[in-house]
């Protein structure tokens, strides 16, 4: 385990020189009428759950390349998510997905994860894969199944999901589904949306009065010419059905490129009906990148409706954070610690919009102030409020260089080996 002490000691290395650069920013904030305590305060606030499948290597249709010491069991994957939030402080719970991670020693896990200070967050059911001995396929859908019998299986998988999280702690359960069809007439649209909505409400009311069900959506992959739950639209459809313990779930990468996301999320956070976030980048689709990798202005733009609508929409309850990305070519817990930053540095920035000069300039339609004031947010260098959050917390001053200074991929190939396999896609 990576001690306080020795985060401490690097730490030092680097701490004259961010003293400096914080200083400098505070001061210039302050001038500027931002409350810099405050701020540091909602950042430190701001925790992102980590899921258990991304701690090893991803892969694709054509290949998987191992990435030494991957987490092989459960205790291990808590292990790595405990790493990240002793380096960061901002990732103190981890999302499981059933069957992947399915618990053999309740009590030891729940007490694996207070040791490192983590708290489980939505677990995720899987009905788009089969599994050994499953009685039914499904192959051709699950909770939108033509067949009853496939229904009821795979409405069973999701109430066990949820009794799973129940004993470990978890409020909330992430329901993606893989439903849809390969080629026109295959499914007939509205009996399969139907079918879908009823097996939803059956999952809803069975839940505990304080779970809240997000319905995740996605346009395509794995199948090609629909799927059943495909847009936001959609998806608030399903949850307005369902009630007010159901919600839709954003991933950025379930869009089709140049998706106006951000005014999707003010939408949802206008009814009420934002549940939570999976965070990863993209360039054309699912395509699971490291967060901000690649359209960081558009991740600065989606947390600036996110601010607005926290403080404004106090009818949409408190949002579910989560980083849903896979890793072929980086080391999955530098990759990780890469999208934690990216996300704080994004929430950051938006904090720092003048809301109200914005709505000013809004009111008179001065489109010029109104681009100046986001990108002057946008082009403010932030990571000096980050440091000295983490600084204060006890956490690192610079994530990857403690990470690779005390050589923590090296450790796990000792101890797992450098062909461990992590469960996951
Ligand atoms: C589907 O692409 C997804 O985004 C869902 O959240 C799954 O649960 C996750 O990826 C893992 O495969
Ligand atoms: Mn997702």
């Amino acid at each position: 385990m990576l001690t306080k002490e020795t985060i401490n000691l690097i730490n030092q290395s680097r701490e004259k020189q961010h003293l400096q650069e914080f200083e400098s920013l505070a001061e210039k904030l302050t001038q500027e009428g931002i409350d810099v305590k405050t701020l540091l305060g909602q950042l430190e606030k701001f925790q992102i759950a980590v899921p258990s499948w991304a701690l090893g290597a991803g892969g694709t249709r054509f290949g998987r390349f191992a990435y030494g010491g991957a987490p092989r069991t459960l205790l291990e994957k808590i292990e790595d998510v405990g790493l990240l939030h002793a380096l960061t402080k901002n990732s103190n719970a981890i999302s499981l997905h059933i069957p992947w991670d399915i618990p053999k020693d309740f009590q030891e896990i729940k007490e694996a994860a207070i040791a490192q200070q983590l708290s489980f967050d939505a677990v995720n059911s899987n009905t788009f894969q089969d599994q050994v001995n499953q009685k039914h396929s499904y192959k051709y859908g699950s909770l939108s199944h033509a067949d009853k019998a496939v229904r009821e299986q795979a409405i069973a998988h999701n109430k066990e999901v949820i009794q799973i999280g129940e004993s470990l702690g978890s409020k909330s359960i992430t329901v993606w589904l893989a439903d849809g069809s390969n080629f026109p007439g295959q499914n007939n649209f509205q009996k399969a949306l139907q079918r879908t909505q009823d097996s939803l409400q059956e999952i809803t009311k069975s839940m505990p009065k304080d779970w809240r069900l997000f319905i995740e959506y996605k346009p395509y992959e794995p199948h090609f010419y629909s799927t059943v739950i495909q847009d936001w639209g959609t998806s608030f459809l399903l949850a307005n059905a369902c009630g007010p313990q159901a919600f839709t779930l954003v991933d950025l990468g379930h869009h089709l490129p140049n998706t106006n996301i951000e005014q999707i999320v003010a939408t949802l956070l206008m009814q009420g009906k934002l549940g939570g976030f999976h965070f990863n980048d993209s360039r054309y689709g699912d395509d699971d990148l490291t967060v901000g990798s690649i359209q960081p202005y558009k991740l600065f733009l989606i947390f600036n409706e996110l601010v607005y609508g926290m403080a404004t929409n106090k009818n949409n309850p408190p949002l579910a954070w989560m980083i849903d990305a896979s890793h072929n070519t980086k080391d999955p817990l530098e990759d990780l610690l890469q999208s934690i930053d990216a996300i704080l540095e994004s929430f950051a920035k938006a904090l720092l919009v003048d809301q109200k000069a914005l709505h000013q300039a809004q009111q008179y339609s001065d489109v010029v102030m109104c681009q100046e004031l986001l990108q002057n947010a946008f082009k403010t260098d932030v990571r000096p409020l980050i440091r000295e959050m983490r600084l204060r917390k006890g956490g690192a001053l610079e994530t990857l260089q403690v990470y690779r200074e005390t050589k923590q991929r090296q450790i796990r190939i000792q101890q797992r080996g450098a062909d461990a396999l992590s469960s996951g896609l």
